[in-house]
């Protein structure tokens, strides 16, 4: 397909209006019907494409989701809306009051997701051309920034590596993901929770996770509550205790941005950049697992890599974290048309094609989605491979442009699957856009 100037321009001005149809005043809903509240990590995925047209506004994005921070630093990975009680599990099931640490004004989640807001706020500095007012906004959230990035390493770190664990799939954003297959063996199925879903009443249960899965989600919530959400006690005792490699990648290029910002406002928190160098040494020592040369999560119950071929392995490269001699074996095994690089189809796929555990058409065990796509483009470019970046901008691109703003697609027919109007499809393809822009200097036909 021949993108041209008039196919971009069009595109971005769909995505803006798919991002005003979810616009819930100060923050975005994710989809229309199937996530009605504001989420972490798409908020901040949104605030960097709302960054390019509206520097106000995705300022507002960041700071709506830092109301909901509670006392012990931790940004929550849903903060409710009061006015719809259509998604569960809804607040009634968390019950954060449980905990004293909580925001009950917003009301939120008991857990927390991928830390990518410092990233998202230096993207509008980057992106804004009044430097001034927005680093009157850095300044403004700095406090609370240091409090959430302390937050994981006062709570969730368990080793002297200085990398963080999790302890629920929500937590890493790729809920049913492959990656925690075994680590959820570990949970007692004996609680046969009466489950409320919405979400497959919305979308086909063949493209959202089990029942099993949501047993074992909604077992480890109750563990929580049992426990206050107190994080001592649950580092204690919960089943699920896991070091990812994609969230701690994203991690270190959160810090990475965290001490940008600081230069930016000439002021520094040197225990931050301490913890940063702490894990960027001890990364590849963790989760390089010599037995496959890839990158592997680690199970910190069995004290086991958990080996699967996903798009995780390849998140280190948004970070300068991957030795030199690795990068070009983890972008051949990205690119190869057997893993995934669909020759006619639309990558990445999130499980590698030639796994057993790919799956088309359910959520994060095979479809493309937007967000990795984006952050495999940062990668590549970082890592000098700009043509492979510029290949996926194109082929990201036409996906959107030729089946709508999906949640994730059908990696070989590119059919969209999951909620229709998905706000950070939306926005990172702004932000794509852009970057294609960037590249082509100028060289695009009008027609
Ligand atoms: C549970 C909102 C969120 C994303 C996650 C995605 C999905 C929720 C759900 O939707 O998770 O948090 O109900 O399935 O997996 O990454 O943040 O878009």
């Amino acid at each position: 397909m021949a993108i041209t100037a008039a196919i971009l321009d069009h595109l971005k001005s769909q995505a803006l209006g798919v991002l005003q149809t979810n616009d819930l005043g100060c923050s975005t809903k994710p989809a229309p019907e199937l996530y009605p509240h504001q989420w972490n990590w798409d908020s901040a995925f949104i605030a960097m494409g709302l960054a390019h047209h509206d520097p106000a506004r995705a300022q507002m994005e960041i700071r709506s989701l830092l109301a909901g921070q509670w006392r012990n630093g931790m940004i929550p990975h849903i903060i409710f809306n009061r006015k719809v009680n259509s998604y569960f599990p809804g607040p009634e099931w968390w019950d954060v009051a449980l905990c004293e640490a909580a925001s009950l004004n917003p009301l939120t989640s008991g857990i927390t997701q991928p830390p990518l807001l410092a990233w998202a706020a230096s993207q509008i500095y980057k992106h804004s051309p009044n430097k001034s007012r927005v680093q009157q906004f850095l300044g403004s959230i700095y406090d609370q920034l240091v409090e959430s990035f302390r937050f994981f390493r006062r709570n969730r770190v368990v080793d002297d590596t200085g990398l963080v664990c999790i302890i629920h799939p929500w937590e890493s954003g790729l809920d049913n993901a492959p990656n925690w297959d075994l680590a959820l063996g570990h949970i007692s199925s004996d609680l046969n929770i009466s489950l409320q879903r919405t979400d497959t009443t919305l979308i086909p249960g063949s493209e959202r996770p089990t029942e099993t899965d949501y047993q074992s989600y909604l077992a480890l919530v109750e563990l929580f509550k049992q426990h206050g959400y107190s994080q001592a006690r649950i580092l204690d005792t919960c089943p699920f205790l896991v070091q990812p490699v994609m969230f701690n990648a994203l991690l270190c290029r959160d810090l990475e941005a965290m001490l940008q910002i600081e230069e930016i406002l000439g002021c520094s928190d040197s225990r931050l950049k301490d913890w940063h160098e702490q894990m960027k040494s001890n990364f590849d020592v963790k989760f390089l697992n010599p037995d496959t040369s890839s990158y592997d999560d680690f199970d910190c119950r069995t004290e086991t890599f958990m080996v699967t071929d996903t798009c995780s392995g390849f998140m280190p490269l948004i970070t300068d974290l991957p030795a030199s001699e690795n990068i070009e074996q983890l972008v051949s095994h990205l690119t190869s048309p057997n893993s995934f690089w669909p020759a006619a189809g639309f990558p990445i796929t999130t499980v590698a094609l030639n796994s057993d555990d790919f799956d088309p058409v359910r959520y994060w065990r095979g479809p493309t989605w937007i967000n990795i796509n984006w952050l495999v483009v940062q990668g590549l470019t970082r890592h000098g491979y700009p043509r492979k970046a510029l290949e996926l901008m194109e082929k990201t691109i036409e996906l959107v442009q030729r089946n709508g703003f999906f949640e994730y697609y059908h990696p070989l027919t590119g059919k969209g699957l999951g909620a229709e109007s998905f706000s950070w499809s939306a926005a990172l393809i702004i932000d794509l856009i852009v970057e294609y822009e960037n590249s082509q200097g100028g060289n695009l036909s009008l027609s």
